[in-house]
């Protein structure tokens, strides 16, 4: 029971700490090769399931992403080791998620909220062809790829182990649809709410593992909330410029 008490508090504090990330003087090159900035940034897991089965094993799954920010992007950089990699929905806007996909969920101002067919927050899901789909409030799916760079590779040994390199703009809550959007300059102590995920699919009809950052709490036993709902994000905190 004490246990039990313990876990509770620390996932409670866990959610009311924000997670520092580094600035970074030098922009970051989108190719997907890591570069000695990095070595500024610090490594964060994606242990939690959040919808289908858990993975096997390491290498049927395993993730991990440390992020920096400048002016211009916050940068992402994810550590991908996947067995199988497939795209089989040539569309980018079709079951995208039934695809692999790196999904990034950003709230830029921490708003919170429900975000599913607004731009209050944005739910990335970039596909291994570096298109990035969301619903709009059409309630329908677009693309979305022209707020990021990515770019990814693997390595020459199987299972993949791929880094993945994501350059994203940040956009106010009063983002319109086919409008002129400005993306926000951002600065330091800006507090962002953000979530990483991977939609891990290995030869089935729908997607196997869809594994994250942070742990959600279920609503009626669903953890597939974040593509709803900006308050399951994690919040981070852009630390001054050195
Ligand atoms: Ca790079
Ligand atoms: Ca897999
Ligand atoms: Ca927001
Ligand atoms: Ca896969």
């Amino acid at each position: 029971m004490k246990e039990t008490l313990f876990a509770v508090c620390l996932l409670f504090t866990q959610s009311l700490m924000a997670t520092d990330v580094n600035y970074t003087s030098i922009p970051i090159h989108i190719d997907g090769v890591s570069e000695s900035a990095w070595n500024n940034a610090t490594w964060h897991p994606m242990p939690y399931l959040m919808d289908g089965s858990l993975p096997s094993s390491e290498a049927d799954f395993n993730g991990r992403y440390r992020l920096l920010w400048d002016e211009n992007f916050l940068y992402l950089q994810a550590n991908i080791s996947d067995d199988v990699l497939v795209d089989t929905h040539p569309n980018p806007t079709v079951k995208y998620w039934d695809d692999d996909a790196l999904e990034v969920f950003i709230d830029s101002d921490a708003s919170g909220g429900n975000h599913q067919f607004n731009h209050t927050a944005f739910a990335y899901h970039i596909g291994l062809d570096n298109q990035a789909a969301d619903y709009g409030p059409d309630k329908q799916a677009h693309l979305y790829t022209e707020h990021l760079i990515s770019r990814w590779q693997r390595s020459a040994q199987e299972p993949f182990d791929i880094t993945w390199e994501v350059a994203i703009k940040l956009y106010p809550n009063s983002y319109q649809e086919n409008g002129e959007n400005v993306p926000l300059t951002l600065s330091e102590k800006q507090v962002i709410g953000f979530m990483l995920a991977y939609c891990d699919n290995d030869g089935s009809e729908v997607r196997e593992h869809f594994m994250g950052s942070h742990e959600i709490q279920p609503v009626k036993g669903d953890k597939n909330r974040g593509y709803i709902d900006a308050d399951v994000f994690g919040e981070i905190k852009l630390l001054p410029k050195r």
